[in-house]
């Protein structure tokens, strides 16, 4: 394991995973980290997000797998960042498919078309490939995530959203599950549409030339947080096209080619 290098004290990385660990359960925006601790580099970040999912796992949360983020072109542009970004999800983040999201438990939830991928077998870093990962997949599922910046007005960077464990907040898995080998992953197309209007549009391709390459790059960050990734893990690829805004009473529904499609709405 390559251990993470810090430059935050124990005490400093406990005092902002209660703040983050706040703002995700009271849906309450707080200044990025940086502003009080400008030196926090990207292990800070992932230190403090290692304490948020200890916190939470002691709280009965149960680990159902994770996410890659910002592994997009169109992601990197609208956050402006150049590096990918990993997080946790648990059980109390997935919602069922045509389920029903609650925006008053959310600060600025967007969301965005995923391909997930479930796993079969152990996956370990530092120097997993795609073709390690593929090997390693029962099926992929269409997904839709519903990322949730915690951040006043999105002022945010790279070392406060790996600390927010990368915007995770809910998700919905649905669709038709496909082993990953009876399609072209790069060249799958997929269809947001929001309350019945095509809002984007994109193909596998855009998640880092082949979605399978953003797990592999996932394996390989949890190598460095001294962690692997478990055999049934559910992981959630990387957004498609940019992410978008949703507000009471709208519908999304991603279309995907081939793999059916997948929906959620939202209230109050
Ligand atoms: O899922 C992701 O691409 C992570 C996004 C993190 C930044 C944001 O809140 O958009
Ligand atoms: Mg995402």
């Amino acid at each position: 394991m390559n251990a993470l290098e810090t430059t935050l004290s124990r005490e400093d990385v406990v005092r902002l995973c209660e703040r983050v660990e706040g703002a995700q359960k009271e849906a309450r925006a707080i200044t990025r980290l940086t502003e009080e601790y400008p030196a926090m580099n990207m292990d800070d970040g992932y230190a403090v997000q290692n304490a948020l999912r200890a916190r939470f796992l002691q709280q009965g949360h149960k680990l159902v797998g994770w996410k890659a983020g910002l592994t997009s072109k169109a992601k990197m542009q609208q956050m402006g960042v150049d590096v990918p970004s990993i997080g946790f999800l648990t059980d109390r983040m997935a919602v069922p498919e045509n389920g029903v999201i609650a925006l008053s438990e959310l600060v600025h939830p967007r969301v965005e078309c995923e391909i997930a991928f479930m796993t079969s077998q152990e996956l370990s870093g530092p120097h997993c490939t795609a073709e390690q990962v593929l090997a390693a997949t029962a099926y992929v599922i269409p997904a839709i995530e519903i990322i949730d910046s915690r951040f006043k007005k999105f002022s945010f960077d790279l070392q406060s959203v790996i600390a927010d464990n990368g915007s995770s907040a809910r998700f919905v898995a649905g669709g038709r599950p496909r082993y990953a080998s009876e399609l072209d992953l790069r060249t799958l197309g997929v269809v947001m549409e929001k309350n019945g209007t095509i809002v984007e549009m994109g193909a596998g391709a855009a998640v880092m030339n082949h979605p399978a390459e953003a797990v592999a790059m996932l394996v390989n960050i949890l190598h460095k947080l001294g962690e692997t990734l478990a055999a049934g893990s559910f992981v959630m690829s990387g957004g498609i096209t940019a992410a978008v805004a949703v507000e009471p009473g709208d519908s999304v529904i991603a279309r995907f080619q081939n793999m059916g499609s997948v929906s959620v709405s939202f209230s109050e």
